[in-house]
């Protein structure tokens, strides 16, 4: 397997807008984020993800984008991003930027001109339809509820948004909208970036002549993915922006996929042909939902998160590279869904991070990860901010009618602003994220969960992370050995080895607040055992047969 710095490197993930606000509007900022790099030092991580900084009109936090080559003028200027970037720099730290690129803002200069008239020349940049009896050019869903098309007056045409109607997809088809796209590309490189995350990069190429979703039940929209996740030319308009940029140069990329299985992950990520380094696929965050999408919660199995982890792991291997992640700015805290966040809250997310951490992968940590932040109920709909929480929420209450109380529940299990609400820095007001109003409110226990008290704590989650990117630097097998699961029938243990050569890394996770008992295989020898890292106190023990406390982790390196 190929050395890489990328796969050496260990992400931390930047919410600008819930980071930190520098100047008391509420909002964090590009400021924000430079005055924090010593912070982001201290945890030791290589590569910052920064969610979009540029010019947009906020339906979607920055996943709308009305100008590639601009700074959002809420989050600060084009010198103060430089200076951030060369703070990251001057620390070892490099920058990747969110590409948004299914889709632009509906106040994008190309979107103004296209849809003023059907020969204006920006037309064909975005996707337009003329209207079926009456109704949209077809049946799909958009993934934010609702119909995926929206009717313009100025020319009496529907056009395409997978994402809120304030996201027009672009048309991909258009040899110029590729261009322009590389461009775009091409502009931040010479900026000095490191590398990009591709948003929703499997929905960029539809099915020719956009056909009506199955209809699978008495909704009016319907879920037409198979007509536009992983499109007939997906693989050709990546391999071109590869061939043309990308390769190119010294970066590191990944794909956003919701969709992606594994062939389609090795086809993106191999090193021969594959056109990204790595990407990040869904299944694990699947497990919470049902046949019907996030919204149709249903609770995650052992059985099932060890099936699917060990397949990614063992399928990649040699043929492609994995991101390792449990929460990103679309997902529910992991201390509230994989662990406990009462209780064993600090226990289990140290279990999740070290269990998480030495798979074979580039591992990802979100904002707040570090320190446990746990998901949030607030008491109205109107406390919450995300375009997908509130479309749902009229879909369900005012059309279905359904019972408000029930769609809260929902929002609270998997609603995107739980992992939106501030950074809980210290105990002061708004956990130190602003001395303004907070765009969103901070999640009331910032008293007890913020980095002050992390970094004051050697026994923190905060410093469990920094030590298990320090081991990430000492071991090559944490980066390069290759997986084993092992106990694969244990209901409460989640246990595997990674090996390299003749060194073996034994990682043993309980996911429960029991003490199950750890057996180890007997045809796992060795001659010496060291200790890298646990969540309790441990001994001098025999590591044949032990108890492991609740959400007790351990991981041995055997030589
Ligand atoms: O998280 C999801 C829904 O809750 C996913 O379906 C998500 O919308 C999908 O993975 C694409 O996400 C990305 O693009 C969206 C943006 O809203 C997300 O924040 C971003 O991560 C549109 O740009
Ligand atoms: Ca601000």
């Amino acid at each position: 397997m190929s050395k890489q710095w990328w796969k050496e490197s260990v992400v931390y993930q930047v919410y600008p807008r819930s980071f930190n606000d520098s100047n008391g509007d509420g909002i964090g900022d590009i400021k924000g984020i430079t005055e924090k790099l010593d912070y982001l030092q201290e945890l030791g991580i290589d590569v910052v993800w920064l969610s979009p900084v540029y010019q947009s009109p906020n339906d979607d936090n920055g996943y709308d984008i009305s100008d590639y080559r601009d700074i959002m003028s809420e989050f600060g200027t084009m010198e103060e991003w430089e200076e951030m970037l060369d703070g990251m720099h001057v620390r070892g730290i490099k920058l990747l930027m969110d590409l948004v690129v299914n889709h632009s803002s509906d106040e994008h200069t190309w979107f103004l001109e296209s849809r003023k008239s059907k020969d204006n020349e920006y037309r064909d940049y975005y996707i337009w339809r003329p209207g079926k009896d009456g109704k949209a050019p077809n049946n799909w869903a958009s993934f934010f509820s609702g119909s995926a098309w929206q009717n313009d007056e100025e020319t009496g045409e529907y056009y395409l948004h997978l994402f809120s109607k304030k996201q027009p997809d672009l048309n991909w088809e258009n040899p110029k909208v590729r261009s322009e796209i590389h461009d775009v590309v091409r502009f931040w490189i010479d900026k000095g970036v490191d590398g990009f995350r591709l948003d929703a990069i499997d929905v960029i190429s539809k099915t020719e002549g956009l056909p009506d979703a199955k209809v699978v039940n008495d909704d009016q929209y319907q879920w037409g993915g198979e007509y536009f996740f992983n499109g007939p030319r997906m693989m050709e308009f990546l391999k071109e922006l590869d061939d043309e940029v990308f390769s190119k140069h010294d970066l590191m990329t990944v794909a956003e996929t919701s969709s992606a299985d594994i062939d389609r992950g090795i086809a993106l990520t191999n090193e021969q042909d594959g056109v990204v380094n790595m990407l990040f696929h869904f299944e694990h965050m699947d497990l919470t939902s049902g046949p019907g999408g996030k919204w149709d919660q249903k609770d995650w199995e052992l059985a099932d998160l060890k099936r699917v982890m060990t397949k990614w792991q063992n399928d990649l291997e040699g043929k492609g590279w994995n991101s390792l992640y449990m929460e990103n700015h679309d997902q529910p805290r992991s201390v509230s869904v994989f662990g406990n966040d009462k209780e064993y809250r600090v226990k289990s997310a140290k279990m999740l991070a070290t269990w998480l951490h030495m798979m074979q992968g580039t591992p990802y940590i979100y904002q707040g990860q570090e320190l446990g932040m746990t998901n949030v109920r607030f008491g109205s709909i109107e406390d919450y901010r995300d375009v997908e929480i509130h479309n749902m929420y009229k879909e369900q209450v005012l059309e279905k009618e359904v019972d408000p109380v029930t769609v809260m529940e929902k929002i609270y299990k998997k609603g995107r602003d739980n992992a939106r609400t501030p950074m809980q820095w210290d105990a002061s007001e708004n956990a130190g994220f602003t001395t303004g109003d907070p765009w969103i409110k901070v999640n009331p226990n910032y008293k007890e969960i913020n980095a002050e008290e992390a970094l004051k704590d050697p026994a923190s989650i905060f410093y469990h992370y920094k030590k298990l990117i320090e081991l990430r630097k000492k071991h090559d097998v944490i980066v390069y050995g290759s997986y084993k699961l092992i106990l694969e029938d244990h209901s409460e243990i989640y246990a595997y080895t990674r090996t390299l050569n003749d060194e073996t890394l034994l990682v043993i996770s309980n996911f429960s607040d029991k003490t199950p008992l750890f057996e180890l295989p007997e045809d796992i020898g060795f001659s010496s055992k060291e200790l890298l890292i646990s969540n309790y106190e441990v001994g001098e023990e025999d590591i044949k047969g032990f108890k492991l406390k609740p959400y007790e982790s351990r991981v041995y390196r055997l030589t």
